[in-house]
């Protein structure tokens, strides 16, 4: 440990092995009964802002391509039933003239580049650079990332919408979402500091790394303008591997506390700043999480923190707080699993 008193994080070379997520229901709260919606909430599926003949021709060819193959493609779902048809094409021709959101435009940008990993393989996606990096949990399915998302939620690290970076895959192998992960900068409790709350000099120092997270500096990323984009927190996020090869995550540790829990794969979690030599250990990271449920239409909306539908009999990701308190920060941001 006394390697680590003038640590330097080298963000590039951190490697995340696990993350989670969840959003789960008020217990005993009655939510209403909902329907997914469809990606698009006016059919501009050229996404030029207008919707003409060729937006119908293309959701035409779209329907045609995915039925060949024998696929759903929950983006031509226009009446989000479930079915590629023509009731699909007859509620869209009713849109013709219609002018389109910001929003769609960048859900038809977003399909356009990342579209080609819906329906494919699994095998095909671990050869794009994806691996798993979690078991599967309930409403999430397990969570996939390449080494840009990894990067991106290695401490500096920022996401980039228009990079593919994590993807939900459900216990089918489908992808059913992408998710991005951005870090953030984690506060503790000061009591010499404005607010009670401070970095304690985090990265550098030791002052903070026996102390819990109680909130994050500054705001989520933020990708489109739809008022429902809604980003997520995971805070002292302590990923290691068990005896018995079984990722694990423990959530809302120390980074001490982190770092005493077995691991038979440790991680460069920072490098000598004298030797240049990297420092091995358990991974402990805080982030910004934020998803979109574009393969598989969630009735909680495209930017829910779960879906429902995906997994629903797999661990719940309670299990990763192991009892800890959880701060009223993320409790309010979703972070309360
Ligand atoms: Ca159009
Ligand atoms: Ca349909």
């Amino acid at each position: 440990m006394k390697k680590l008193l003038s640590m330097v994080i080298a963000s590039s070379t951190l490697l995340l092995t696990q993350t989670a997520t969840a959003n789960e229901t008020m217990p005993g709260m009655e939510m209403p009964h909902m329907e997914p919606h469809a990606i698009l909430s006016v059919a501009d599926y050229t996404g030029d802002g207008k919707v003409n003949r060729r937006d119908i021709a293309k959701l035409v060819r779209g329907h045609i391509k995915a039925r060949a193959h024998g696929n759903y493609v929950a983006f031509y779902d226009y009446n989000a039933d479930g079915v590629l048809n023509r009731h699909d094409i007859a509620l869209a021709a009713k849109d013709l003239g219609k002018t389109s959101t910001s929003v769609d435009q960048q859900m038809v940008s977003w399909y356009n580049k990342f579209g080609y990993v819906e329906n494919m393989a699994i095998e095909d996606i671990q050869d794009n650079g994806f691996n798993p990096v979690i078991i599967p949990l309930a409403g999430h399915g397990a969570h996939w990332m390449n080494q840009e998302g990894i990067a991106a939620v290695s401490p500096g690290g920022i996401s980039d919408k228009n990079s593919l970076q994590g993807l939900n895959i459900d216990l089918n192998g489908k992808a059913v979402g992408i998710f991005w992960g951005e870090s953030a900068v984690p506060l503790f409790a000061d009591a010499s500091a404005e607010g009670g709350l401070s970095t304690l000099d985090w990265p550098y120092g030791t002052a903070w790394m026996n102390e819990r997270v109680q909130a994050f500096y500054g705001h989520s990323p933020k990708f489109t303008d739809s008022v429902d984009e809604v980003w997520h927190t995971h805070a002292g996020l302590c990923a290691v591997t068990e005896a018995d090869g079984t990722p694990a995550l423990h959530q809302h540790t120390t980074f001490l506390e982190c770092q005493q829990y077995e691991n038979i794969a440790p991680d460069p979690i920072a490098v000598n700043p004298e030797t240049g030599e990297p420092i091995m250990g358990n991974l402990w990271v805080n982030m910004w999480m934020g998803h979109l449920w574009m393969f598989n239409l969630n009735p909680e909306g495209i930017f829910a923190g779960t879906h429902p539908h995906v997994d629903p009999d797999a661990i719940p990701e309670s299990s990763i707080n192991d009892g800890r308190e959880v701060p009223m920060f993320f409790m309010m941001n979703h972070g309360e699993h």
